[in-house]
C-alpha cells in the first residue's frame, strides 16, 4: 500500500481531535483504517494495556511483534498468556538470517557492548529492518511509548507522522503515567510479563535489560552503559535523529 502525504495528513487530523482519551482514539482508528493499523507490541505492560483496549474495540485488531531472537524466556510466556486469554494472532516479525549470521560471525554475540555504533548496527538488523517489513503493509501504527519514560520522549504526541517509515504512529497512552498504566492492568486482569515483578522496569532484549534500583531512571536499566540520550534502539528514530547520526552528534 503506498500511502500518499495528502491521505496521511488527512488521517492526522481526522485523529487528532479523537485524543482525548486512549479508547476514543483508538476507537477511531480502528473505524478509519481497520486492517491497515496495527500495534507494535513488545509485551511491555504498556503494549498489554493496549491489547486489551484494542480487542475490546476489534476482536480482529491487528498486533505485531519483533522477535530479536536475543528476547526473555518471560517475554515470550506474557506473549502466550495474551495470545491464549484474548484469542488474537500475533504476526511475528524475525530479523535477515544472513544478516545475524555474518554479525556474529564478524564481531560475536555481545558486539552491542562494545560501543554505541556496534549496539545501533545490533538493533538496526534485528528490529528495526524487520520493523520496516512489518510497517510496509500499513497505514498507521499504534506503539505503547509514555513521555515520562525518558528525556527523548518528553515531547511525544497523540497522533504524529513516522517521517522515516512514512506512515502515521499513534502513541494512546503518551500522557499516562507509569501508576495509569498499573492500575488500568490491575483493574482488567491483563496478564503482564513476571520481570516487572522482579525490579524491571522497562523490558527488551535479555542481554540489554536489567532490574533498576530505588531513585533509578524508569529506562535505567536499558543500555545501562550507555548515557541517556543514546537510548533509543531505531524503532522511534525522527529523521532529525538520522541527520544528527550521519554528522556524528548522536553516536
Ligand atoms: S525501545 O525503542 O526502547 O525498544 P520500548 O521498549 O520503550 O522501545 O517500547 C516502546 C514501544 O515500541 C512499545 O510500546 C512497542 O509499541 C514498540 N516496541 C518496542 N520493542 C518492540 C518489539 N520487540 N516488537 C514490537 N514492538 C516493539
Ligand atoms: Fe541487539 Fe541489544 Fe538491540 Fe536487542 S537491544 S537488538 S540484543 S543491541
Amino acid at each position: 500500500v503506498s500511502t500518499t502525504e495528502q491521505e496521511i495528513n488527512t488521517y492526522l487530523e481526522a485523529l487528532s481531535e479523537e485524543a482525548e482519551s486512549p479508547q476514543s482514539l483508538l476507537r477511531k482508528a480502528v473505524e478509519l483504517l481497520g486492517s491497515e493499523i496495527a500495534l507494535a507490541s513488545s509485551f511491555s505492560v504498556e503494549d498489554v494495556a493496549l491489547i486489551h483496549m484494542l480487542v475490546e474495540i476489534d476482536p480482529n485488531a491487528r498486533v505485531f511483534a519483533l522477535d530479536t531472537g536475543r528476547l526473555n524466556d518471560e517475554t515470550y510466556q506474557v506473549a502466550e498468556d495474551i495470545r491464549v486469554k484474548y484469542g488474537i494472532n500475533v504476526r511475528w516479525y524475525f530479523p535477515e538470517k544472513l544478516k545475524v549470521q555474518g554479525l556474529v560471525r564478524d564481531k560475536g554475540l555481545y558486539s552491542f557492548r562494545e560501543s554505541v555504533e556496534n549496539r545501533k548496527e545490533c538493533c538496526a538488523i534485528r528490529k528495526v529492518e524487520p520493523l520496516g517489513r512489518a510497517l510496509s503493509s500499513l497505514k498507521a501504527w499504534i506503539t505503547g511509548q509514555r513521555r515520562e519514560q525518558s528525556v527523548t520522549r518528553q515531547t511525544l504526541e497523540f497522533v504524529e507522522i513516522d517521517s522515516v517509515n512514512q506512515l502515521l504512529k499513534l502513541n494512546p497512552i503518551a500522557a499516562w503515567t507509569s501508576n495509569d498504566v498499573w492500575d488500568y492492568v490491575k483493574r482488567h486482569e491483563v496478564p503482564y510479563n513476571k520481570l516487572y515483578d522482579k525490579g524491571f522496569t522497562s523490558i527488551g532484549c535479555a542481554p540489554c535489560t536489567r532490574a533498576i534500583s530505588a531513585g533509578e531512571d524508569e529506562r535505567a536499566g536499558r543500555w545501562w552503559w550507555e548515557s541517556p540520550e543514546h537510548k533509543e534502539c531505531g524503532l522511534h528514530f525522527t529523521e532529525e535523529d538520522l541527520k544528527q547520526a550521519d554528522t556524528g552528534d548522536k553516536t
